[in-house]
């Protein structure tokens, strides 16, 4: 019988209820029967690609502790790995290679936030003192190790991106268009907000679903070219309003496996101010990957697909969306694909 590491779980979670060892939260909700029927989506064929170029938004000014990607080439012998001729002995047919490596901050551009990205302080055992807590109950300095925490073995022990990436991430997307109600304008998107947004477009959500949200901030991303205007981010397009409880409530009954967006936090960041001495500054991720299991998909580029979506009317496709498989990271990039 597993046992939970938990004695008390946080109000408004459903920890344990997936087992006491899951790490999957509610991709386990993405059974065969609901990807097959994100499969018959597609009528078309065609397929479009939702990730911005892995060297957007450029510098880091949004995040100074994520930078640009950086490429970088091994030595080989006197020269680099890198247009290298494999042999001295030919001139004609012989072989040149080029191999590569990169620094990856994973969270810089289009990516997955895995369950152990955000976690709480919370009294999981009872003991009336708070500690570090994840997921279902996973510990930070037991599970989630960092380089604080231990000498060597850092990483996430449990949790870890590799748990979501052989989980199969690919089942039916729901496409909500804001950027059409909003524009560019600063929004907080609640629950009737968002209510209002699927009333409109004649369009339901489902449990098992992707709920995916175009707001335009990405297209503001790319025209920025590279240098972002942080002030002029922070104050434009639509973003989920955490604070809102009926929205937490909502994201929760209606069974979604994962939230993403193009905007850069899914919810938005910093949140609406709160009441009460404590509270989370990060309230949707908290809700979604600390109490939840809901992973969240962030930077997203979804321009081609909302244009096609809306002249098409439909808003549902199939979404295939793979993390790295890297075992112990707390999120990955991703090069997600809508095929309609
Ligand atoms: C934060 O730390 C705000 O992370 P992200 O929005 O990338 O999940």
């Amino acid at each position: 019988m597993e046992q939970n590491r938990w004695v008390n779980r946080p109000q408004g979670s459903n920890w344990g209820d997936f087992g006491a060892d899951d790490q999957r939260g509610k991709m386990n909700l993405l059974t065969p029967a609901r990807r097959a029927a994100a499969a018959r989506e597609v009528r078309e064929g065609m397929a479009f690609t939702l990730s911005l170029p892995l060297d957007y938004p450029g510098g880091n000014a949004i995040f100074p502790f994520r930078k640009p990607p950086r490429l970088h080439h091994e030595n080989r012998g006197p020269a680099h790995n890198f247009n290298f001729r494999l042999s001295h002995i030919c001139n004609e047919f012989c072989d040149v290679v080029c191999d590569d490596a990169v620094m990856l901050y994973l969270q810089y551009s289009t990516q997955w936030d895995g369950l152990c990205h955000v976690g709480q302080m919370f009294d999981a055992d009872g003991d009336g003192v708070p500690e570090k807590v994840y997921y279902n109950g996973y510990r930070g300095g037991v599970e989630i190790v960092g380089p604080d925490d231990a000498r060597e073995g850092f990483g996430a022990k449990a949790l870890g991106i590799e748990n979501f990436a052989t989980a199969g991430v690919q089942g039916r997307g729901v496409l909500v268009d804001l950027h059409r109600i909003y524009g560019r304008k600063r929004a907080y998107v609640g629950y009737d907000e968002l209510m209002r947004a699927l009333e409109a477009q004649n369009v339901g959500v489902e449990a098992g679903d992707f709920l995916c949200l175009y707001t335009g901030y990405a297209d503001l991303v790319l025209e920025m070219n590279k240098k972002p205007d942080v002030e002029t981010l922070h104050a434009s397009c639509a973003a989920l309003d955490g604070r809102d409880r009926r929205l937490l409530d909502w994201i929760s009954d209606v069974d979604l496996v994962a939230i993403c967006a193009d905007n850069l936090a899914v919810e938005a960041y910093p949140a609406r101010p709160a009441l009460g001495d404590t509270f989370p500054g990060l309230p949707l991720h908290n809700h979604c990957l600390f109490k939840q299991g809901i992973h969240l998909g962030e930077l997203w580029y979804f321009t081609e697909l909302a244009r096609w979506l809306a002249a098409n009317d439909r808003w549902r496709f199939l979404l295939t969306a793979p993390p790295l498989n890297l075992p112990g990271a707390v999120g990955s990039p991703a090069t997600p694909i809508a095929t309609v």
